[in-house]
């Protein structure tokens, strides 16, 4: 059968905007089986050499340093958004009223209120849209959330996260942008808790359900930085540290914790779940294993206690495991930018059998809600409720 082409409208050529272009150059090779093939079909920044480089290298047919030219564009399917978070409304809500389908890079916006309009304008259009909490598509991630489905984790009483870093410890890295857009908070919105904690806080809920309330610290160790566009010093105003205490609607208690400021750390990501069956644990530096320890089997009642009591490090990297199959032959692992080309591949999925992918505009708009939260708490002090709901 023909396969029909989904054509590409990549705004922001970035880190990400790199990211997402492998995926979908990808995923008809290790996806055969989908209905439409991805095509680069238009790429657009406001810096029209560099961008020409980009689109060159990636194999973009048109360029635009206009975003309102890929929107309006006939010859684009799909609007893919890789800019600054201050204009994913903007663009999400123009392309939803063109009728586009949308993918949308995380958080989804700079304020509940702001994700809101972006839920109503991508429902009242009935287009596809996805946020790219990449995330979840590391096949071990998606193995958790499989272990806990088939309901191997009796009552949940603890989750916790973390993402540390330490790129911006120095006072000469500036705000302002590429890249370092992320530490103004006229272009992020927040620091480390829209950057960072979103990704741990769309995973958790995704593995545990809502997140009702939170407490949360958060500090700004550097408070003035240089503005990129003026050069002078500015206030910085995003967080760069952030830990909050939760409570999940089951019941289970939750523990997140986020900086640039851990000296050693580029991206030391974990998450571990307590059970009363069993718990399970992620840390993104070994991404081929989940770690998961038995207490008592769901399907049998069975208890696994005595000396050989321990933790199974799985090496998740066989046919039976999530997305695997697609890939080399068991044992061979493979890295971060899959969880991309994954994405792409449930994206597309979705576009053939018009069915819904998650994280959808809706679902990122609870995660907003919880990061809305803990920048609350952290000013007033006190356990905030979330509102999110799932
Ligand atoms: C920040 O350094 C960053 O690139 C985030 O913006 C990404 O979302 C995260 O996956 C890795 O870290």
């Amino acid at each position: 059968m023909a396969k029909k082409p989904l054509r590409i409208g990549m705004v922001g050529y970035g880190f990400m905007g790199r990211a997402h272009s492998n995926g979908w150059r990808q995923v008809e090779r290790f996806f055969p089986e989908l209905g439409h093939v991805p095509v680069l079909q238009m790429a657009c920044a406001r810096d029209g050499a560099k961008l020409q480089g980009f689109a060159d290298s990636w194999g973009y047919a048109q360029t635009t340093t206009d975003w309102r030219k890929v929107v309006e564009s006939p010859d684009v399917d799909v609007v893919d958004i890789c800019v600054p978070n201050n204009l994913h409304a903007e663009i999400a809500i123009a392309a939803a009223k063109a009728g586009k389908m949308i993918t949308c890079e995380k958080p989804l916006a700079m304020t509940v209120a702001e994700g809101q309009r972006m839920v109503e304008a991508v429902e009242a259009a009935g287009v596809p849209a996805m946020v790219w909490y990449n995330y979840r598509r590391v096949p071990a991630v998606t193995l958790a959330k499989q272990l806990v489905d088939e309901g191997r984790m009796g009552r949940v009483f603890h989750y916790r996260a973390n993402f540390l870093q330490d790129w911006t410890i120095s006072p000469d890295v500036p705000q302002g942008g590429a890249g370092v857009w992320r530490l103004d908070v006229e272009a992020a919105g927040s620091g480390v808790t829209g950057d960072l904690l979103a990704h741990n806080i769309d995973t958790a809920m995704w593995l545990n359900g809502p997140i009702t309330r939170v407490v949360a610290d958060t500090e700004t160790f550097v408070k003035e930085r240089v503005h990129v566009d003026s050069g002078a010093k500015k206030p910085v105003g995003i967080d760069d540290a952030c830990a909050f205490l939760a409570r999940f609607a089951n019941g289970s208690m939750g523990l997140f914790e986020s900086t640039r400021y851990a000296r050693g750390h580029k991206a030391l990501k974990t998450f571990e779940l307590n059970g009363e069956d069993a718990s399970l644990s992620f840390d993104l530096h070994d991404l081929q294993y989940l770690n998961y320890f038995e207490y008592k089997n769901h399907a049998t009642g069975q208890k696994n206690e005595g000396h050989l009591t321990g933790w199974r490090k799985i090496h998740v990297t066989n046919g039976e495991h999530p997305y695997m199959d697609h890939w080399w032959v068991p044992g061979l692992i493979i890295g971060y930018e899959h969880s991309f080309v994954h994405a792409c591949a449930d994206f597309v999925r979705a576009v053939d059998q018009g069915s819904t992918v998650h994280p959808d505009f809706r679902d990122a708009l609870q995660t907003q809600k919880v990061c809305e939260a803990v920048l609350r708490s952290a000013k007033s002090g006190q356990w905030e409720e979330t509102g999110a709901e799932l």
